[in-house]
C-alpha cells in the first residue's frame, strides 16, 4: 500500500455529454471507471474532489478570448446545425453539441483543481480521469479536444514548480500540448505514439524537438503498430530515465489515453493494460508530485479496466481479476476479468527499430541543461 496522498477528482458535467450520435469518445468511458472504482472499494483510500469549473478567464489562459466567447455562445444554439459555419469546430472529429462550453469549463477546472492541490502540497497524486485533451489548440478545437486541460493544468504548476515533465502514452502525438510549450526549457513534453502514414494528427517526428529555448525539450518517440509490452516498456523505461536525469522536473503530468492498450476501437497497438500500467508505476516511483490524466481510449470496457488498475496502481493495491458486480459488464465470461491479454497480430516494430529510436532520442536528451 502507499503512503501517497492520493485526490481523485470527479466532475459529473465532464462526463455526461454525447458529442455526436456516431461520436467514439462515449461519456461511459468515464462513468464505467468511475463505478469500477468505487465497486473496488477504492474510494475510502483516496480524497474524493467534486471539483469546480473553471472560469472564463482560466479558460481565456489557454484560449484564444475569441474562440471561448464562440463556444459559450454556440452552446445554446449548437440543436440548431449550424456546425458548417463555424471554422473552430470541426464537424465530425469536434462537433458543436449543446453543453460544449459547459463540458469543457468542468474538465479544464478538475485539471486545475487537480494542479492547485498538488501546489499546495495538498496531495501527492491527483487523477483526473475525464481530462488528458492534449489536442486542443489555442485557438482551435482538434481531435475530440475542445479545451486543453494539460496546458491549464501546467500552467498553474509552473507558478510554483521550476520545471514540469509531460508524458503521454495515449496512442496519439499529444500535439496541442508541446505546441503550448515548445519554445521553453520549463516544460519537457515527451509523447509516445503511433505515427506515420497519415496517422492522425500527423506531427510527432523524432526531428521535432522544440525552437529556441525549448529546443530539445519536445521529445517525441514514433512507433508502428503491433508494438508488444517488452518493446514499449523497455523504450519508456529508458527514455524516461535519461529524461528524468537530464531534466530534474520538479512536477510530472501522465497522459494516460487507453486508446494504446490492445483491441482499441481506434488503435493497433498489442499493449496490455497491466503493460499501460507498469510505465505510470515507473513514473510514479520518481517520487514526484503527479497528476494522472485520462485521454483517449474506445474499447469502453477496456478503458474502465485500465484506469482502474491504473487508480489502483497509484494506491499500491493489487486488485483480483474477478471484477465485481457493475451495472455496465454483463455475464458473458469475457466480461468478468480485469487483465486484457496481448493477441496475435503482426508487429511492424522491430528490435533494431526500437533501438534506433532509443539512440535518436538519447542524442536529443543529452544535449539538455539545465
Ligand atoms: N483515427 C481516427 C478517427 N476516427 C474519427 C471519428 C470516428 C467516428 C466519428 F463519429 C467521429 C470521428 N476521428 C478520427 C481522427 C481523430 C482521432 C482523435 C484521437 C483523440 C485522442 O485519443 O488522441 C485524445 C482524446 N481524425 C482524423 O483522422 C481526421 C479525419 C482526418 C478523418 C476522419 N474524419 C471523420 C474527420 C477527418
Ligand atoms: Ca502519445
Ligand atoms: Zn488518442
Amino acid at each position: 500500500m502507499t503512503t501517497k496522498k492520493v485526490a481523485y477528482c470527479f466532475a459529473p458535467d465532464a462526463s455526461s455529454y454525447q458529442l455526436s450520435e456516431t461520436h467514439p469518445m462515449v461519456p461511459e468511458r468515464v462513468n464505467m471507471t468511475h463505478e469500477l472504482v468505487q465497486n473496488y472499494r477504492m474510494f475510502p483510500r483516496m480524497t474524493i474532489i467534486k471539483p469546480h469549473p473553471a472560469t472564463e478567464e482560466q479558460l481565456k489562459r489557454v484560449h484564444l478570448p475569441g474562440y471561448i466567447d464562440y463556444l459559450k455562445k454556440v452552446s445554446p444554439i449548437a440543436t440548431l446545425g449550424l456546425g458548417d459555419l463555424y471554422p473552430c469546430l470541426q464537424a465530425d472529429d469536434c462537433p458543436m453539441f449543446t453543453g460544449v462550453y459547459d463540458y469543457s469549463a468542468s474538465i479544464v477546472g478538475a485539471s486545475i483543481a487537480c494542479a492547485n492541490r498538488i501546489n499546495h502540497g495538498r496531495s501527492n497524486v491527483c487523477i483526473n480521469w475525464a481530462g488528458g485533451m492534449h489536442h486542443a489548440k489555442r485557438r482551435v478545437a482538434s481531435g475530440f479536444c475542445y479545451a486543453n486541460d494539460i496546458a491549464a493544468a501546467i500552467l498553474e504548476l509552473l507558478m510554483c514548480h521550476r520545471r514540469v515533465m509531460y508524458v503521454d502514452i495515449d496512442l496519439h502525438h499529444g500535439d496541442g500540448v508541446e505546441e503550448y510549450f515548445y519554445n521553453t526549457n520549463r516544460v519537457m513534453t515527451l509523447s509516445f505514439h503511433r505515427f506515420g502514414n497519415n496517422f492522425f494528427p500527423g506531427t510527432g517526428a523524432i526531428k521535432n524537438s522544440g525552437v529556441g529555448p525549448g529546443k530539445d525539450y519536445a521529445i517525441n518517440v514514433p512507433l508502428q503498430k503491433g508494438i508488444d509490452d517488452d518493446q514499449y516498456i523497455y523504450l519508456f523505461k529508458n527514455i524516461l530515465n535519461k529524461a528524468m536525469e537530464r531534466f530534474q522536473p520538479e512536477a510530472l503530468v501522465m497522459q494516460m489515453g487507453a486508446d494504446s492498450v490492445v483491441g482499441d476501437l481506434l488503435g493497433d497497438f498489442n499493449l496490455t493494460n497491466k503493460g499501460h500500467a507498469s510505465c505510470l508505476e515507473n513514473a510514479l516511483s520518481y517520487n514526484l508530485p503527479t497528476i494522472v490524466l485520462g485521454g483517449g481510449g474506445y474499447s469502453v470496457k477496456n478503458v474502465a479496466r485500465t484506469w482502474t488498475l491504473e487508480t489502483a496502481t497509484i494506491l499500491g493495491l493489487e486488485l483480483d481479476n474477478q471484477l465485481p458486480t457493475n451495472s455496465y459488464f454483463g455475464h458473458l465470461p469475457e466480461d468478468s476479468t480485469l487483465y486484457i491479454p496481448p493477441v496475435k497480430m503482426s508487429n511492424s516494430n522491430t528490435n533494431k527499430s526500437i533501438r534506433k529510436v532509443l539512440r535518436k532520442v538519447t542524442e536529443i536528451l543529452d544535449r539538455t541543461e539545465i
